[in-house]
């Protein structure tokens, strides 16, 4: 998690039931570092079928698997961690959901935030999430009424929440503009529409992972 430079998100309103697995097995092989799914207006039995097939894949490629929106459910999967947006109450609630339904005690799963401010960002470093999400920078038909924040205050993020969690920008990122947000002052990022939609989803996966390996490279860090 601490070296994770590439977030990649398997959301049903991209992927169909059918071609989850085969999708899911392209990011992993591709280079994918974590892997949520995201699972909009789904039912919880089409979700758990989903995450049941998609956990094996993730634990077979060592990449830790993070259920969107119900700690509840990751709880009773044994996820690796759970992701929560703005509207989804503080995280000792979903900590304490988390708790009741554990099968099986495990040192540490992971609670994800979304953000879209700076504030919003530095309240999610101070609350105690292990990690968050930064944007969307770029407008995207994935978080659909969501503005874009742009690429201004990622620098500052950075330095003052991403050094001290990791910090994903996201949000309309794609292989044609990755390197703006990385000259922006992005270390991390996730990619989901451009990836998901891409013919070749591995090779996709592939290019987008060594730019923002060789960007870092270049920054010694
Ligand atoms: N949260 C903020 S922007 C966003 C989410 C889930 C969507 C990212 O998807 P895409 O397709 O990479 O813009
Ligand atoms: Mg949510």
């Amino acid at each position: 998690m601490r070296n994770a430079r590439l977030y990649c998100i398997l959301d049903l309103g991209y992927v169909t039931e059918a071609d989850a697995s085969a999708t899911t097995a392209g990011l992993l092989a591709g280079g994918a570092d974590l892997l949520q799914l995201r699972a909009k207006n789904k039912d919880h039995a089409t979700i758990r079928r989903v995450a049941e097939m998609l956990m094996p894949l993730c634990r077979a490629a060592g990449v830790p698997f993070i259920l969107n929106d119900f700690p509840e459910l990751a709880a009773e999967l044994g996820a690796d961690g759970v992701h929560i947006g703005q509207d989804d109450g503080p995280l000792a609630d979903a900590k304490s959901i988390f708790q009741s339904k554990i099968q099986n005690p495990k040192s540490k799963i992971l609670f994800g935030r979304s953000t879209h401010s700076l504030d919003q960002a530095r309240a999610a470093l101070a609350e105690g999430f292990d990690y968050i999400g930064f944007g969307p920078l770029f407008p995207t038909p994935t978080k659909a009424g969501r503005p874009a924040i742009g690429l201004g205050d990622i620098a500052a993020m950075e330095r003052e929440v991403g050094s001290k969690i990791p910090a994903f920008c996201i949000g309309g990122i794609k292989r044609a503009n990755l390197s703006e947000a990385l000259a922006a002052g992005a270390r991390r990022v996730v990619i989901v529409s451009d990836l998901l939609t891409a013919p070749l989803v591995e090779s996709a996966t592939r290019a987008a992972a060594s730019l923002v390996g060789e960007h870092h490279k270049d920054q010694h860090d």
